[in-house]
């Protein structure tokens, strides 16, 4: 989230898309309910399904699965045209007047730059401003400029009009316009928007724009850096945040740092890359700082193994050729170059896309580690259950190790929610039987994989041998001790540059800040955005103080939150350029003549004044926020509506003639794979997947008390769909896609509309996830056995909110 939780009291308006938060965050959603109670906040749904969230909404709009791109292109149409944007921000924090270069080009579908043999843009070159003799970016204040980003936005969106929308999302035209003008309502400075979003967005093969897109409306409406507005990602396991902030990415490194591509071999290029000259005059780039935080990750991994003359020990990191993502895992699988897996919290055969194709990958492994409190459907991939897992147990040669875990109620440390609060959580009880916790167990297979190396030597052993391992118990790390690695300590006394006989911080002392890093190896700090959470004051994520001076919901005192605990993210950007706040009822910071102060942590220099002109986007190295994706995403700088792999149409209502432009052109897709996709006339109805309030995923199918209000798999179908298959409610239904089948209750319901697409009848199905073999509901077919192995082109994420099945009576 770019805001928090509590802030969300704070909207006037709140749209869910691609979520479903009354259902899936049902504790967070109470601030939905307190901004409507108290602020009279309108919420607005998006959604293939008339939700529990939408049921309790102003206003719900139907959509087809996969194509939110169109539908907030064609927002971004509204309000470009009816000039519903709030112009001090965008002309002062965004990059709509800056000019782009002359070759960047969009035909057809694509952007300039494709190689249509390799499926993917190899050249990106073109997708950037034009960069003066100065090294800034041309600029043109009056935004008149054919070339400039706010002309070449407006004519690429133009082309969503509300019957484009219309024609492809199957959304009617007035509703449409109905969201278009409650979100406008929110393009003045003193009224404020906020987006919730999580999988509805995020599982499509165009994922990651559909964010983007969603992220452009709230630019236009000047609505990021401000109180009650954002892009607010909710997040998924308790600590899922913890993952990606920790780069547990195969691609990614702590505190979001990355990792060296395949052909990176050359340390000082490739910290050249990662921090960015300012491109604009007088201008903060955060990221120059990327050398502090590196080699600070690399003494704290590697102590005195890495050292100025080693590069910090560059060489001991791998450089990644592809993500090795779990789509590309099962496919090495098959092709028999993964021998082995190790699954630590992770239930792959229920939670992947394909999972016939997962079966047959399973299978080939030699070696297969579960590491679980439960016995889960992986752990017994092998086995035969009849029709829910119809193996030959014979043919699978798979050695399955299963080592018992504890669950996180039976450890403590710490967890990251969605508002990228640390919180520090107490244990609730031992772990029952054998159980160990997930530390002790990785620190095992560590140190006896460590002493193997020391015993017998290998290919290359040092980063493994070298690797700092300072715990008092090698064998079982504290939760404190690692938390307090995180966060990071100096190496040698750290002086002040000014006077250097004066001492700052002493040798061995825990830092306080990440300002303190140094990219001279005097620091130590695991990931760096966690710095200052366990400071020489202790540790600050057990805080317990809710109080809230400004009764905006800023309790600076409750746990910590990255960066800095930071609350709400570019808050800069909440303050016109001269430094006061857009809307003084929600002020986050203000410029007071000598620094910058208020409710929350300034996301800027603190003593920087507003005449300066620093732009408030410090991350980005022309200080602006980005319409204009100029490098990082892998279909394009303006996100375009491309259909979902599996579409009930066959071609691109956007790009008709074009098969290239079809799908997302940049998606990786296995050649076995995209054989396999099924096609509209065998495979007619349009189908997603979600959650219920009553099941976690799959595991709460094995606690009795979930087992008796959630029992039976069912799937849910509109009453038309209902009627045209001649089922009625609670008859079972197979529903088949070209990958295999399930046969499960069906519930039928008015919830569930058909959509006219492009004068098309498409029904829409809803498919729950949460069922198995393993547990104590009754046997239910995995969800995964229907969806495409596609992931989106930049995460790959699967496709599971949309692909193409056929229902029909069992
Ligand atoms: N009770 C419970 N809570 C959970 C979980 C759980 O298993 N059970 N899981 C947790 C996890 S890990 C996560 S990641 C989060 C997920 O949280 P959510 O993403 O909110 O959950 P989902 O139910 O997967 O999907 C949300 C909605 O997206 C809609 N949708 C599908 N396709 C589209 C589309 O193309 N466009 C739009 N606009 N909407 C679409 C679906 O109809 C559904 O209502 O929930 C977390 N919370
Ligand atoms: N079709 C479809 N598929 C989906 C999704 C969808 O919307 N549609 N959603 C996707 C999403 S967002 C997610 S997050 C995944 C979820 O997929 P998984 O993460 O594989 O699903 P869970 O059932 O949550 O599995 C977590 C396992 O962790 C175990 N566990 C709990 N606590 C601990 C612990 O402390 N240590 C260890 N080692 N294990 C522990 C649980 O017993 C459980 O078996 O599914 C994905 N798959
Ligand atoms: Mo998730």
């Amino acid at each position: 989230m770019t805001n928090h939780w509590v802030d969300i009291k704070n909207a006037d308006v709140i749209l869910v898309m691609g979520g479903n938060s009354a259902e899936a965050h049902p504790c967070g959603f109470k601030w939905v309910v307190e901004a409507k109670a108290h602020r009279k906040a309108k919420l607005i749904v998006v959604d293939p399904r008339f939700t529990r969230t939408a049921s309790v909404a102003d206003f719900y709009a139907p959509i087809r699965t996969g194509t939110d791109i169109a539908f907030l292109g064609g927002v971004i149409h509204y309000l470009l045209s009816n000039d519903k944007i709030q112009h001090d921000y965008v002309r002062n924090y965004t990059d709509m007047s800056f000019i782009v270069r002359e070759d960047f080009a969009f035909n057809d579908g694509l952007y300039s730059g494709y190689d249509g043999s390799k499926h993917t843009y190899a050249d990106k070159s073109t997708w950037n401003y034009e960069i003066g003799d100065d090294g800034y970016a041309k600029v043109d204040p009056t935004l008149q400029d054919p070339r400039c980003v706010y002309q070449l936005m407006k004519a690429h969106y133009a082309r969503y009009t509300p019957e484009v929308v219309e024609s492809i999302c199957g959304t009617p035209k007035e509703k449409f316009l109905v969201v278009c003008e409650t979100l406008a309502s929110c393009s003045t400075p003193d009224r404020a928007s906020t987006i919730l979003y999580a999988l509805g967005w995020t599982q499509h093969s165009v994922g990651a724009q559909m964010l983007r897109t969603g992220a452009m409306v709230q630019l236009l409406l000047g609505n990021i850096g401000v109180a009650g507005g954002g892009m607010n990602a909710l997040r998924g396991h308790s600590n899922i945040q913890g993952l990606t902030d920790l780069g547990l990415l195969s691609n990614s490194l702590p505190g979001y740092m990355s990792l060296a591509l395949d052909g990176e071999q050359d340390f000082d290029g490739y910290i050249k890359k990662r921090a960015p000259q300012p491109q604009r005059p007088n201008q903060l780039s955060y990221w120059k700082n990327y050398k502090a935080f590196f080699v600070s990750m690399m003494k704290s991994w590697w102590g005195d193994h890495a050292s100025a003359d080693n590069n910090w020990a560059y060489d001991y990191l791998p450089k990644y050729d592809k993500l090795y993502d779990v789509l590309y895992a099962m496919e090495l699988m098959l092709e028999g170059k993964m021998n082995g897996y190790l699954a630590q919290g992770f239930n792959p055969l229920a939670a992947v896309a394909n999972k016939g194709k997962n079966i047959r990958a399973l299978a080939k492994l030699k070696w297969l580690v579960v590491m679980d409190p439960l016995a889960t459907e992986t752990s017994e991939f092998w086995k035969n259950y009849g029709e829910y897992n119809d193996v030959r147990s014979a043919d699978i040669q798979t050695e399955v190790f299963r080592l018992p875990t504890t669950c996180f109620a039976e450890e403590f440390g710490s967890l990251v929610s969605s508002s990228r609060v640390l919180q520090w959580h107490w244990q609730g009880a031992d772990g029952p039987g054998e159980s160990r916790s997930d530390l002790e167990i990785m620190a095992e297979i560590f140190t006896r994989m460590r002493t193997l190396y020391q015993k017998d030597g290998g290919a290359y052993p040092d980063p493994i041998v070298n690797l700092t391992w300072p715990y008092a118990n090698p064998l079982s790390p504290t939760p404190e001790e690692l938390a307090m690695e995180y966060n990071g300590k100096a190496l040698e006394d750290l002086t002040d540059p000014k006077d250097p006989s004066k001492v700052l911080v002493k040798a061995g002392t825990q830092l306080s800040a990440f300002a303190q890093l140094k990219d001279d190896g005097s620091t130590a700090s695991g990931c760096w955005i966690f710095c200052g959470a366990w400071t020489p004051e202790g540790n600050q994520m057990g805080r317990r103080d809710n109080s809230d001076p400004t009764g905006i919901g800023q309790t600076l005192n409750w746990a910590w939150a990255w960066p800095a605990n930071r609350r709400v993210l570019y808050n800069r950007a909440s303050c016109d350029p001269s430094g006061k706040p857009f809307d003084a009822r929600r002020a986050l910071i203000a410029w007071n003549g000598k620094g910058w102060t208020g409710s929350d942590i300034p996301d800027y220099k603190a003593d920087e004044p507003p005449e300066n002109g620093m732009g408030p986007f410090i991350m980005n190295a022309e200080g602006v926020a980005r319409f204009f994706a100029r490098d990082g995403m892998a279909e394009g700088p303006f996100p375009e509506h491309y259909e979902p792999f599996e579409t009930p149409l066959g071609y691109n209502p956007m790009h008709p003639h074009n098969p290239l432009a079809t799908n997302n052109p940049a998606a990786r897709i296995f050649p076995a794979d995209k054989a396999g996709l099924g096609k509209s006339p065998d495979y007619p109805h349009t189908a997603t997947t979600y959650r219920l309030t009553e099941h976690f995923h799959y595991w709460t199918k094995h606690a009795r008390l979930n087992a008796i209000v959630q029992p039976e798999q069912f799937v849910e179908i509109g009453e038309d769909l209902a009627r045209e298959v001649g089922v009625v409610a609670g008859d079972r239904v197979k529903v088949s896609s070209s990958r295999g089948h399930i046969v499960a209750v069906a519930v039928v319901t008015k919830r569930i509309k058909p959509l006219m697409i492009e004068g098309k009848k498409v029904q829409t199905v809803g498919i729950p996830l949460h069922w198995g073999f393993k547990g104590l509901t009754r046997p239910g077919y995995l969800a995964n056995t229907l969806t495409p192995a596609v992931g989106d082109a930049n995460t790959q994420t699967p496709e599971f909110k949309s692909f193409l099945v056929k229902v029909e009576k069992a």
